[in-house]
């Protein structure tokens, strides 16, 4: 029976501010997650899909892409990665009715939350050009549709064709490969507003654009830094994975501007333990650092070793790595030694104490392994400053031994293996021959636009043809208005989707909807595979019965799509629809580190990709060696009365799906619309807590404004304030970005806040 969505839009009037918490999970965690899930899909589906979730036969969780350890409990998922199958496994159903009775026009003023609480796509939508409703059409019809808009674009590089992080390896290599063969690089994917910072930096220092680290490491480190992170709400399987590395002996610091729940105390649902009592704590140190502080506290922890090295030589620089490993050590450690501490105290907002006293946790750990997320990757000096973590662990030579490395926490369950099928703009030179030599095609080699480049190119009207495998573009976007309006201008736009969104309604002038199989469903006898954030590939079954009859898989619609727009004779489309062996053998001959792809995926667990840093201590870069790189240091300061604002996620979402409307450890409950600050740059500001503000930004090119916030007191450093993500993206300028990787600067946005009447 098809569960009720809610019937009306909910605002803001229910909102209201309690404490924050200082634990993560245990059982109020538990029991939140099964009301989402209770209300999505009734308890026995929820018990019986929960059960699926990360076993070895089972399907891998469409949460986050941490990985699954050796030794699986019944309970292999989180609080939050319940409410993402439960948000999968609903219910609920968007139907043809539902298209007849709600305009395209009507859908744009309506949330994120009310459009993704309206459940599960069911059939092909279209929306003919100059008609404001969709109206069901058959698949054929709409392979067709895409295939002519295609084949009549002036030049391939007219097309776009974004990927969000929850495709298979199977319909991601699938995808490259139709877009490569229609003539364009053009592939931007959610990548580009994420992770783009470190792998812009890790290939360049480290020769890889992942992390070095397996779970293995992370439960044998010493000393692990957690960094621009939020694991108790983001990634919380991940508390567990620190639980033990303390148990094992391991000091957890913690660098945030914000005090997280899951980082100062950790509940572990899954342990009759962590339901009650007082959990354990985590972080050993907490350095509350300001915005965009991170370069500098990386630059002076390395100074501090340096100092550390004159005064016992010989016993803290790891000698022998540096001078047989590395490369530019010379110039990086002048540059570091004339370091001005008075930037230091500003760039950090942390005393000189709160920074030696770290200095005596690293000098005392043999291993140390650098943990981050997006509080590092999307700021203007983003990739400088990671180029600054990868100095800091090579002095030590904390790279490529157990215990020891980076460890970039990806986001989506499998963004990290789109990129290694191929998703990408600028595809390496190697990849670009092995697809020519597997498929007797020259592809393009000209780099296609990343997301930002890819609104610009809409903007201006030199792309027409929007297709999107996943995600929800318009609101994951920055410079929202900008955005929209942009895409409003393409002539045809394509979501291959599982929920409504945005994107759907916020469309081109004519758009097509094509629902497809998600994660937890069954695609006939066919399994797909992921990588997770450390490179363990494995197997993906789904074992529901998917939400409709007529949905078909990503694999399929790329495919389908792929003989209406080259016939049936082009590529072997039709074997990689039937087989995904198939694909998967073409995988084992294109991709480096899949030989044998077919046999070693079936082995229970999967198989790790080679990863030359942690396996040989080989460096893949330009010099052949690890690069120290002098990474200056510029304060961001900021204009008198204007704060710094970093937008982020609250507990009940993932990313643009909004699963309720809570945040449970922030305090906040019935509403979204908060702007957190300090009680000092309040009263300074004279605004009162509780107000009711509006956020402008400030750019060359004009103001921007988020209208309706209300003012919440909390803990973050002066001079800093954080809000949610997605409805501050109308803030954040689409030219504001970071340098080398282009990644939205959507952790640093210069605002004001204006009072309202
Ligand atoms: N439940 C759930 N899980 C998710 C997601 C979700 O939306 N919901 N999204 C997935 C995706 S795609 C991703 S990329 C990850 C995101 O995972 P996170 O990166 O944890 O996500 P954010 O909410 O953006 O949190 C950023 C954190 O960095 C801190 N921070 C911000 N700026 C700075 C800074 O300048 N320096 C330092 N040191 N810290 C800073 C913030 O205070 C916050 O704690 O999570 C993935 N998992
Ligand atoms: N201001 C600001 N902006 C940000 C960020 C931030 O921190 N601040 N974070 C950035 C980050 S890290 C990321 S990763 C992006 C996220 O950008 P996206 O990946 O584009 O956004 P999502 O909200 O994850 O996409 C959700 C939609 O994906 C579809 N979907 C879900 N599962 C599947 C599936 O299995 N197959 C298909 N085909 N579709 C599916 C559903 O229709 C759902 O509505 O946002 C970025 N934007
Ligand atoms: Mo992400």
């Amino acid at each position: 029976m098809a569960k009720k969505a809610p019937q009306h839009d909910v605002g803001d009037e229910a909102l209201h501010v309690g404490p924050s918490k200082q634990w993560a999970a245990g059982v109020p965690g538990v029991v939140h997650s099964l009301q989402i899930s209770y209300a999505q899909m009734g308890a026995k589906r929820t018990l019986l899909t929960l059960a699926q979730v990360n076993q070895k036969n089972g399907f891998d969780c469409p949460g986050c892409a941490w990985p699954e350890g050796d030794h699986r409990s019944f309970a292999e998922f989180c609080e939050n990665g319940a409410k993402a199958v439960a948000e999968e496994a609903t219910l609920r159903r968007v139907t043809r009715e539902f298209f007849t009775e709600h305009s395209v026009s009507e859908l744009a003023r309506r949330s994120d939350y009310w459009l993704g609480q309206q459940g599960r796509l069911t059939e092909p939508m279209h929306k003919p050009a100059g008609s404001d409703h969709y109206v069901p059409v058959s698949w054929d019809k709409a392979f067709t549709v895409i295939a002519e808009h295609l084949k009549k674009l002036d030049d391939p590089n007219e097309a776009l064709f974004y990927t969000s992080g929850r495709t298979s390896n199977e319909a991601a290599y699938v995808y490259q490969l139709l877009v490569r063969r229609f003539g364009t690089n053009n592939l931007p994917d959610c990548s580009n507003m994420c992770h783009e910072s470190s792998g812009s930096a890790l290939t360049e220092t480290l020769g890889i654009g992942k992390g070095t680290v397996s779970l293995e490491d992370l439960h044998k480190s010493d000393l692990i830094f957690v960094v621009g992170q939020n694991p108790g709400t983001n990634h919380p399987r991940m508390l567990s994975a620190l639980e033990r590395a303390k148990k094992n002996g391991a000091r957890v610091i913690a660098v945030n501007p914000l005090p997280e729940a899951g980082l100062l105390r950790f509940k572990n649902p899954q342990k009759p333990g962590g339901v009650v009592g007082n959990g354990t704590q985590i972080a050993d140190r907490f350095l509350q650092i300001r915005l965009n502080g991170d370069l500098a506290l990386f630059q002076a922890l390395s100074h501090q070793l340096l100092e550390a090295e004159d005064a016992a030589p010989g016993t803290v620089i790891d000698r022998e790595f540096v001078e047989r490993h590395t490369h530019g050590f010379d110039d990086w450690e002048k540059h570091v030694r004339a370091l001005d501490w008075n930037d230091v105290e500003e760039a950090t907002g942390l005393s000189r104490t709160e920074i030696d006293d770290t200095v005596k946790d690293v000098l005392g750990a043999k291993s140390v392994i650098v943990c981050w997320a997006m509080g590092l990757t999307q700021h203007k000096n983003s990739v400088p400053t990671i180029r600054e973590v990868v100095n800091f662990l090579l002095l030590r030579g904390n790279m490529g031994r157990p215990g020891a490395g980076v460890c970039p926490v990806r986001g989506h369950s499998n963004v990290q293996g789109d990129r290694t099928m191929g998703i990408y703009e600028k595809p390496p030179a190697a990849f670009i021959d092995a697809l020519r030599d597997e498929f007797g095609f020259e592809p393009p080699r000209e780099h296609g636009h990343d997301v930002v480049d890819s609104i610009r190119a809409l903007r201006d009207g030199r792309a027409k043809v929007f297709i999107a495998m996943g995600g929800n573009f318009v609101s994951a976007t920055p410079d929202t208005d900008v955005t929209e309006a942009a895409l409003r201008k393409a002539e045809l736009t394509v979501q291959v989707s599982t929920k409504l969104n945005r994107s759907h309604a916020v469309c081109g002038d004519e758009a097509l909807i094509l629902p497809t199989l998600g994660r937890t469903e069954r695609d006939g006898d066919r399994f797909v595979t992921v990588e997770d954030s450390m490179g363990m590939v494995h197997a993906s079954r789904g074992r529901l019965r998917p939400a409709s009859p007529d949905l078909l898989s990503e694999v399929t619609i790329v495919t389908r799509l792929a003989r209406a727009l080259f016939g049936a004779d082009d590529l072997p489309w039709e074997s990689f629809e039937s087989d995904y062996d198939a694909i998967r053998d073409s995988i084992a001959r294109v991709v480096p580190g899949f030989d044998d792809f077919n046999a070693r995926v079936r082995a229970p667990g999967g198989f790790a990709l080679p990863n030359a840093p942690r396996d040989e201590r080989r460096f893949n870069t330009v010099t052949g060696k690890a690069n120290f790189t002098v990474n200056p240091l510029e304060v961001l300061r900021i204009p008198e009365g204007r704060l710094l604002l970093q937008t982020l996620r609250s507990h009940d979402q993932y990313n643009t799906t909004i699963y309720g409307l809570d945040d449970r450890y922030r305090g906040v409950h019935q509403g979204r619309r908060v702007v957190f600050v300090n009680p000092d740059d309040l009263a300074k500001l004279g605004i009162a807590d509780g107000s009711m503000v509006d956020l402008v930004s400030e750019w060359p090119d004009g103001e921007r404004r988020a209208e309706g916030f209300r003012v919440i007191a909390y803990s973050t450093p002066r001079g800093n304030c954080a809000a949610y993500y997605p409805e501050t993206n109308v803030l954040v300028p689409l030219d504001s970005v970071a340098e080398t990787s282009n990644t939205p600067t959507s952790k640093s946005v210069v605002v004001r806040i204006s009072p309202r009447a």
